[in-house]
C-alpha cells in the first residue's frame, strides 16, 4: 500500500528512552531496534522541511504508576535521570519539538496529548496526517495514536518503527487491531512516498 508523506504532515516519535530499551528499568523487548529505522523517518521528514516531534514520559520520582505507589510498573523515566534521557543514537534534529508526559504524580497519562499542548501546537501548525512510532505499541504508541484520531488527525501508525512490552502476550497485535478498527492506517518503510510539490 503506498501511503503519501503529504505537506501537512508531521512525524511523532514517542518515548524513545533509555528505560524502555534494553538495559533500563522497563525495558521493551528488542526496543532499541527501532532507532536505526525511526533515524530513517526524522531524515524523511527535516529533507521535506516538515516537523517532528518527540514525546517523553517524565515522571516526578514519585509517581502514582510506580510499584512503590500501588501502580504497576517499576519506577522509570524519573526526570533529569539517565533513563528518562532519548536513546543515545536517536538522531534528534535541531528544530524538534520535545512534549513532556505523565509530569503529574497523581494521572498516569500514556498519551502524548494528555496534559500537554501536542494537540494546541499541530493545529496551529495546519497539521492534518501524523506518523507515528516508538515506544511501547500497546501503551504509550496506542494511547497517542488513538487520541490523535479523536482530535481529528489522520493517523499512520509506522508498524517497523514500534515495538511493544507485551506485558500479555499478544497485546501488541491487539492494540495493532484496536487501532486499524478506529480508522488508522499501518505503514512501514516501503509504503511511504513523498508528495512532490
Ligand atoms: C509507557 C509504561 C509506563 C510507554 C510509559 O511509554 O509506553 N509504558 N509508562
Ligand atoms: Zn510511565
Amino acid at each position: 500500500m503506498n501511503i503519501c508523506i503529504t505537506h501537512d504532515s508531521a512525524l511523532i516519535v514517542v518515548d524513545v528512552q533509555n528505560d524502555f530499551c534494553p538495559g533500563g528499568s522497563l525495558p521493551v523487548p528488542g526496543g532499541d531496534r527501532v532507532v536505526p529505522v525511526l533515524n530513517r523517518y526524522i531524515r524523511k521528514f527535516v529533507e521535506a522541511g516538515l516537523p517532528v516531534y518527540l514525546t517523553r514520559d517524565w515522571h516526578p520520582g514519585v509517581h502514582m504508576s510506580f510499584k512503590s505507589q500501588g501502580g504497576i510498573w517499576p519506577v522509570h523515566c524519573v526526570q533529569e535521570t539517565d533513563g528518562a534521557r532519548f536513546h543515545p543514537e536517536l538522531s534528534i534534529p535541531s528544530a524538534a519539538v520535545v512534549i513532556s508526559k505523565g509530569t503529574d504524580p497523581g494521572k498516569e497519562t500514556y498519551s502524548g496529548f494528555q496534559g500537554t499542548d501536542l494537540a494546541h501546537q499541530l493545529k496551529q501548525r495546519q497539521v492534518g496526517r501524523l506518523f507515528v512510532g516508538g515506544l511501547a505499541t500497546d501503551y504509550c504508541v496506542k494511547s497517542t495514536v488513538l487520541d490523535a484520531i479523536k482530535e481529528g488527525f489522520e493517523v499512520v501508525f509506522l508498524s517497523d518503527a514500534s515495538m511493544g512490552v507485551d506485558v500479555k502476550p499478544g497485546d501488541s497485535e491487539r492494540a495493532i487491531e484496536e487501532m486499524a478498527r478506529e480508522g488508522v492506517l499501518k505503514a512501514a518503510m516501503e509504503d511511504i512516498m513523498i508528495s512532490s510539490p
